[in-house]
């Protein structure tokens, strides 16, 4: 049955040998990578917290709550994003403790 909603080109599937419907590339979403945050002995954590607020949106209570998930376990999952953004976060976390000669470590993986 020829539908209003069908292109002139698409077929009803009436009759075909049901090969190549599927398309051969499966289509993938991007992989996604995790910022982790690292503690160390020495970065004060009135900073930390400054960070999480300026880099990753974070309110000031959640910010607190995630530096002491870090001070405690020695390292948490501070976001989840594309390559090139975490790639961003990393870089400017970094940036910012260099600058202030804070020794904070912050990295990325794969999801
Ligand atoms: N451990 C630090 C301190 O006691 C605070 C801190 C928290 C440092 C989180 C780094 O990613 C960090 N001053």
């Amino acid at each position: 049955m020829k539908s209003v909603f069908m292109a002139n080109d698409e077929d009803e599937g009436e009759g075909d040998l049901g090969l190549a419907t599927k398309p051969k590339t499966k289509s993938k979403r991007p992989p996604m990578y995790k910022v982790l945050l690292l503690n160390d002995d020495y970065t004060p954590m009135d900073f930390v917290v400054l960070v999480l607020e300026k880099f990753f949106g974070i309110s000031e209570s959640q910010a607190y709550e995630l530096m002491m998930t870090v001070h405690k376990k020695g390292l948490a999952v501070v976001g989840v994003f594309s390559h090139e953004v975490a790639e961003t976060k990393v870089m400017q976390v970094m940036d910012a403790a260099r600058k202030h000669g804070h020794p904070l470590q912050c990295t990325m993986e794969k999801e």
